[in-house]
């Protein structure tokens, strides 16, 4: 286990007995909260797209009268990196909002006793302070790459406040800082920035390659945070929070893009040059989340980035999370 408890607070919710849907099973989050719930005494449920459509509320709303999950953990997204946020503006909109206002609003008409919203830090202004604290939310306008993703995302929370305030419900937000790990997206066009280096660190090596190119400047400073240690994470707020305000989850360690490349090249072993290409954008230039709420809940990261990229490195080299297209 690469996850560090403190104190750990009083459980609030048990998810002992309790029927639980992962909402989006077969994307990266989703996949990684069905490995971590399986230490869990819950029964998982899933529904593929043919089960329910979840952009179409009658379906979600057919699904969830029948299977009457108990507990849900809302991973269904539309997602991607940097240019497909900036390239399918009505997609991330449109297919995020519908997807957790179809859920959020079943899981309210079906008793669903408690749920787990995942979000994204990208809800933050583009200069919001840093580390960023979680009333940082709409105090600055949003970074124009992804204001699509994010003005969803930032519904998706309100929706969780309004049913709490309103019903009563028992929904709460988590804010994930960026993701790596297995089942990632690797296609080149679509994905976020550490598979993608991984993939072309990867390709140059085997080519014997003279350099790789990075997008943008290589200036941007980011923190990633590993998949499983999400997921785990996610859980630990299920049982341990139950509140108003989302929670950030990230593992507080920040890096450039350009220091992600580096430590990238040598875990893979690339020693060619880095190039930078200026005509792809940089995005928000700095987002590191403060932890310090989830930490006081008790939890805190403790896998490195380097132990992180060793592993996932090691997991795609032998074929482990195939690329897949975006
Ligand atoms: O991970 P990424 O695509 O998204 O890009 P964001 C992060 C940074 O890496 C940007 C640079 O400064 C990119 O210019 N970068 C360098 C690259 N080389 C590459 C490359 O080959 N591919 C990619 N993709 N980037 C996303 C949001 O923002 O963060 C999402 O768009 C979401 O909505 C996600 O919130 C967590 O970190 O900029």
């Amino acid at each position: 286990m690469s996850t560090a408890r403190t104190v750990m607070s009083d459980t609030v919710f048990s998810l002992q007995g309790k029927s639980v849907w992962v909402a989006g099973h077969r994307g990266m989050v989703g996949s990684a909260l069905v490995r971590r719930l399986q230490s869990e005494e819950c029964s998982v449920l899933t529904a593929s797209r043919e089960d329910a459509d979840l952009v179409r509320q009658e379906e979600v709303e057919k699904w969830m009268t029948a299977n009457r999950p108990q507990v849900v953990f809302l991973a269904a997204a539309k997602v991607g990196g940097i240019q497909a946020n900036n390239s399918y503006p009505a997609q991330f909109l449109y297919e995020n909002l519908m997807i957790e206002a179809n859920i959020i609003h079943a899981a309210f008409r079906t008793g669903v006793e408690k749920l787990v919203f995942l979000g994204s830090t990208c809800i933050y202004p583009k200069l919001a302070p840093q580390p960023i604290p979680e009333e940082a939310l709409m105090t600055g306008p949003l970074e124009p790459t992804n204001e699509w993703y994010a003005i969803a995302k930032i519904a998706g929370i309100k929706l969780c406040q309004a049913y709490r305030r309103q019903y009563g419900s028992d929904f709460i937000a988590a804010q994930p800082t960026n993701l790596y790990g297995p089942g990632d997206n690797y296609d080149l066009e679509t994905s976020h920035v550490l598979p993608a280096l991984l993939r072309k660190a990867h390709e140059a090596k085997i080519s014997s390659a003279k350099t790789l190119t990075v997008w943008g400047s290589g200036n941007p400073l980011r923190e990633f945070l590993h998949v499983d240690d999400l997921a785990d994470a996610v859980v630990f707020l299920a049982k341990h929070y139950s509140g108003d305000s989302h929670i950030n989850v990230g593992s507080g360690e920040e890096v450039s893009i350009r220091g992600l490349a580096e430590a990238i090249c040598k875990v893979v072993g690339f020693d060619g040059a880095l190039e930078f290409d200026a005509s792809k954008p940089d995005g928000t230039p700095r987002k590191l989340s403060d932890v310090s709420k989830l930490q006081d809940l008790g939890w805190a990261n403790a896998r490195s980035l380097n132990e992180g990229l060793k592993q996932t490195y090691a997991e795609f080299a032998a074929g482990g999370p195939l690329p897949r297209s975006g």
